[in-house]
Parts: C-alpha cells; structure tokens; sequence
C-alpha cells in the first residue's frame, strides 16, 4: 500500500506516481531479448564453465586469445528481435567471467583488445536502436578475473582452481575498494558513453555471512550516480536494495514455471527464461523449451501484469544458432497476428471469470479483453462463466473474424461458438470487446 511503501526508506524523492510514470513504456512493452555473449561461447556448455570446472584464469586465457566472433552482426540480431516482437533488448556488457564486450578504459580484458577489435557493446547498440528497440545493459557485480575480487561463500574455491575455503588466506593482498571502485567507474562508462540507456540488468547479490550485499557494492551510491547519469533508466533488484522503497524498479522471478507467476500479481516484475537450460551458448543441450511453452511463458506473464524477457546464447561466432533462430520465427510468427492481446495489457479486471483451459488478457486503454484458447475445444463450445451482459462483439484476433455467442440456459453464462477448424496458431486469441 502507499502508507507501507512511504514507511519504507528511500533513496531518491520519487513518489511511486512518479515511477509509474518513468516505466509505462516498460510495463506496456511486456517482451524482450536477454542476451548472454562472452568467451565462455567457446566452451559451449554454460556462462559458468570457468568456475563449475574451477578452470584457472591463466587456463582461461586462451579463450581470450581465440575469441574472433567473425560473423557477428547486431543488425541482423536486431531484425530478429523486431520480429519476434521483442520491444527491448539486454545484453551482457561483461558477465562473471569479467570479460568486457565493450571499450572500458579500466582494462585491457575486453573485446577491443581481441582478434575482434570491436567495441561489440556499441555496435549492439547502435543496431537496436536503429531498430527502435530500447537499449538495455546487463552488468556483474560478481567478477571472477579482476585481481581484487574476494573469494566468497558463492566461490568457496580459489579461482585458481584449487578447493581452499580458508577465505583470508585466499584473500590476502586484495584491495575489495579498489575492486568496488573499478566496477563504479565501469557502471559510468556504460551510461555515459553510449547514449539514452533504458534498462540497467545487474547481477547479483548475495548477501549473508561470506556473501556480497548492497555494503559491499556501495549499492546506495551507485544506484544515485545511477539515476543521476541516467534519470529514466528502469533498474532491477539485484543491489541488495529491497528495504528501500524507490531502491530498485522491478523483481526478477527467474526460470520460474508459468504456474509461479501469480503469485507476482500486483507487483512490477519481469521473468527471465532460457530457450534451454542455459544462458550461455551450449552446443550439446536437448532441453529447449517449446513453442507452446514458450507461448505459456509470455500469455501467463502478462495475464499476471508482469514482462517476459526471453534470453539468446550467440555462438562464438556471433551468431543465433537454428535452435534460437527456430524459436524466434515461431513467436514472430504467433506475435505479428496477437501481439494485441500482450502490448499494453494486463490482467484482466474484476468480475470477469477465466473460462476453463484459457489465460487472459485486458487492455485497459481499449478495454478490449483477450481469451487465449490454450485448449481448442472439439465441440466448438467455449463458456465464458457471468459473462451475461458483458459483450458487446467478438472476434478472432488473427484475422477479426467475427465469432458468434449466445446467452446459456441459466442466464449467467455466455457460449461462444468457435468454428470447427482451429486457426493456425498454437493458442489462438479471441478479442472481446465489452459493453
Ligand atoms: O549467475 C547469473 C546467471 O549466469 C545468469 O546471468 C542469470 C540471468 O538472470 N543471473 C545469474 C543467476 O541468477
């Protein structure tokens, strides 16, 4: 409620009017690309390789010395994108591994440096936004190849391979401020040197004993320099902030199933989902999520007032490999004729019943309502429960094929008639307008 928000400590002099008003375009865009691209694309088999097979920096090196993405091209990421109809895109401008895909001046562990001799950040950038994709930067807080980067709870091997949890042995010698620092002035390089940034994805916290909290991030200074830099920038909740009201701007429910998302109703939030089971490329991965499943991802985000941010792991190569490229075309193709029922939608209102085998979906500027027919029925028959007096038309989104209804025997219920063929499209949408 307002009164337990204006209980709770701030950061900025936002008031919570004022950040809705900052993230509308965030809330009505609903659908975006996660990318995650970096030397462990070689490996290809998770972005966590170089510490689940306590791989040494100097054992890691020469993947910085292979690294040559020849057939990279943001544009043709960014057409792909486009298509499937995500509105924003976040890229990892360094993960854990501490490899910078752009041209930081802290550091020589970055892509300028490699055979690629690209700044990859702003030709990412440059593309999506050419595509009209907003901009979103996804930056670790968490660095395994600085040198003053402590071992901890989450690494309790040394990073050079060998099982010592004896932390302060490890840690010996390492300057955490200077390490606090470096990554302070790489935040700032990012949002200043590329432009508008609309979305800042940092990860993450883990805060506890031997673990890594919002003291030794300086959260609450970065997040002022943050929106000092970039006053429209949409910020996730991983600083460690969530006593604060203003402290972050969405919660991150990852890899949760469809089923888990209703619990997030009523909060401003985003999935983050894999096609498969990783983030990074992984070349020899069975497990990728279906269409349909995929679809069930996006429909039941938004029929629970949340965004989906769907994640691609290009190849070392630089490019989306068919199994993405395969899921891509099949939400383009599901998204140019539905994309009404996401954009700009939410839950649907009071007093409107969610007909059995069906998600929904309501945009409250056209106050149109969206049943997504996750079951066809065979007879043709779909109930909507007390809907009686509530529609005025209906139609299928696909093609604005009028779709006929009739008032049940009790006088409550609305049968809708539904043709026998099913229209192509995994979970066809019939658009009600309302009375
Ligand atoms: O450790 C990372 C992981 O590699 C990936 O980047 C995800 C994306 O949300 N975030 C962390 C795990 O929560």
């Amino acid at each position: 409620t307002t009164a337990s928000v204006n209980a709770q400590k701030r950061i900025g002099n936002e008031t919570p009017e004022q950040k809705e008003k900052r993230m509308a375009w965030w809330t009505q865009d609903r659908f975006g690309m996660f990318i995650h691209w970096g030397l462990y694309a070689q490996l290809a088999r998770h972005e966590w390789v170089k510490q689940h097979e306590r791989i040494t920096t100097d054992s890691y090196q020469k993947y910085f010395d292979n690294f040559n993405p020849d057939k990279f091209d943001p544009k043709k990421w960014a057409k792909e994108a486009k298509a499937a109809g995500m509105k924003y895109a976040v890229l990892t401008t360094k993960h854990h591994e501490g490899f910078c895909l752009f041209d930081s001046q802290y550091t020589n562990y970055k892509a300028t440096k490699t055979a690629a001799k690209r700044d990859l950040v702003r030709e990412f950038v440059d593309a999506f936004r050419a595509e009209g994709i907003k901009i979103g930067f996804y930056y670790s807080l968490i660095d395994w190849h600085h040198p003053d980067f402590t071992i901890d709870a989450l690494h309790p091997q040394r990073l050079d391979g060998t099982q010592n949890p004896d932390y302060a042995a490890v840690n010996k010698g390492k300057d955490w401020n200077r390490y606090k620092q470096y990554m302070h002035n790489q935040i700032k390089e990012l949002l200043t040197k590329y432009g508008k940034i609309d979305i800042l994805w940092l990860d993450f916290s883990y805060p506890g004993k031997n673990g890594k909290g919002k003291d030794d991030w300086g959260s609450v200074e970065l997040l002022k320099m943050i929106r000092k830099l970039q006053p429209g920038i949409v910020v996730d909740n991983r600083l460690n902030l969530d006593e604060y009201a203003d402290g972050e701007d969405f919660v991150t429910p990852e890899q949760v199933s469809p089923k888990e998302l209703a619990q997030y109703r009523g909060k401003t939030w985003e999935t983050c989902q894999t096609f498969s089971g990783s983030w990074g490329y992984f070349r020899d991965e069975n497990t990728w999520k279906t269409h349909r499943q995929l679809l069930d991802l996006l429909i039941t985000s938004v029929a629970n007032g949340g965004n989906l941010i769907l994640n691609v792991g290009p190849t070392a190569r630089g490019e989306f490999d068919h199994r993405a490229t395969n899921a891509l075309d099949s939400m383009s193709y599901w998204m140019h004729a539905n994309s009404k029922a996401i954009y700009n939608c939410t839950y649907a209102p009071v007093g409107f019943n969610v007909p059995e085998h069906t998600k929904l979906t309501y945009n409250p500027k056209t106050k149109r309502l969206y049943v997504h027919v996750f079951d066809y029925p065979a007879d043709g028959k779909l109930i909507l429960p007390a809907y009686q007096g509530k529609i005025k038309y209906a139609q299928f989104l696909n093609d604005s094929s009028e779709l006929m209804y009739k008032q049940v025997a009790n006088g409550v219920d609305v049968e809708l008639i539904l043709p026998k063929n099913k229209p192509n499209y995994e979970i066809p949408v019939v658009e009600l307008m309302l009375q």
